[in-house]
């Protein structure tokens, strides 16, 4: 059950647990349909809280993938920020305004004796009427006033599960931008770069690939339909889909699970951001539904 559950007057709908602060459902209208879930969340994903959720938009933070940073050790793969309990700060419901909601987490003892870093998040939720903007704020809370300065270095990302048929669908545009293929065999040949040289990047393969300043603006489609992804200081992207190959590995993936999704995850991941004492970094995203021809009356 959702902790948390906005509703739009025109219809669409969100639902988001406090674990993780991960959003489970986006529910919204085309310009010719009614409102319709977005977002793939696999059948067999724990929402009890014992392991992030396979599906939905799980907030990636303050690492993606394996910690490498040296104040990261041992945090777990996507850092904790999907795997923690968030508060709810306040709602927005106003009838001039989209509802909107402000989730926060700061550091608690599971998280201290991971992460030693004083930091404070906002995660704040905005549902429109065809769209959902996510922003993640980032502060720094610590009081130091040394010099160099103590800087909060961190990763973010949003790991979008984008509900997608199985068919024709591409990723644009990424043609000419820089990629880290992570199904490379070889250590080399995952940090080997790569330019694109798809107009559109489709998934019929496993795929996981990291886009570096890959444009912030991005469309996945399919025939019929799609969604957009607008962010503002997310500059590179990840697409994935583990197909059967390593998506029948996954203990909380649904059988052919990998054939209802396809994962396009803005975030900062190549390098780190630095956030000065007392400074706030934020980063937002716009998911829209793209919206399909009328059919002619
Ligand atoms: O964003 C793609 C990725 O980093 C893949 O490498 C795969 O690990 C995916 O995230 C899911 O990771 P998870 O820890 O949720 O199983």
């Amino acid at each position: 059950m959702p902790d948390i559950v906005l509703h739009h007057p025109k219809g669409s709908s969100v639902q988001i647990l406090l674990y993780g602060a991960t959003i489970v459902s986006w529910k919204s209208p085309t310009n010719n349909a009614p409102p319709a879930e977005r977002l793939f969340v696999s059948a067999s994903a724990i929402t009890d809280g014992s392991k992030p959720v396979r599906g939905g938009i799980p907030v990636v933070f303050p690492c993606f993938g394996p910690p490498t940073h040296r104040e990261h050790g041992s945090l777990p793969q996507h850092g904790f920020a999907r795997s923690s309990n968030w508060s709810w700060d306040h709602v927005i419901k106003d009838e001039k305004a989209d509802p909107s909601v402000t989730l926060t987490l700061e550091p608690t003892p599971g998280i201290t004796a991971l992460y030693k870093r004083p930091f404070h998040l906002s995660f704040v939720v905005t549902l429109g009427e065809f769209d959902l903007t996510t922003e993640l704020h980032v502060k720094n809370t610590s009081g130091s006033i040394d010099y160099p300065p103590d800087y909060l270095e961190f990763q973010a990302l949003f790991h979008n599960y984008i509900l997608a048929p199985a068919i024709d669908i591409l990723i644009t545009p990424l043609q000419n931008k820089l990629y880290f293929d992570k199904t490379e065999s070889t250590e080399e040949g995952r940090t080997t770069g790569k330019i694109e040289t798809r107009a559109g990047v489709d998934v019929r393969k496993f795929t996981d690939s990291v886009y570096e300043n890959a444009g912030q603006n991005y469309e996945v489609t399919w025939p019929g339909g799609g969604v957009s992804v607008k962010t503002t200081n997310m500059k590179d992207v990840v697409v994935w889909n583990p197909q059967a190959e390593a998506g029948s590995k996954m203990g909380d993936m649904e059988g052919g699970g990998w054939d209802k999704f396809v994962c396009c995850e803005p975030g900062c991941v190549r390098g780190f951001e630095k956030v000065a004492p007392g400074m706030t970094w934020v980063g937002k995203q716009v998911l829209s539904v793209i919206h399909v021809a009328r059919r002619h009356q």
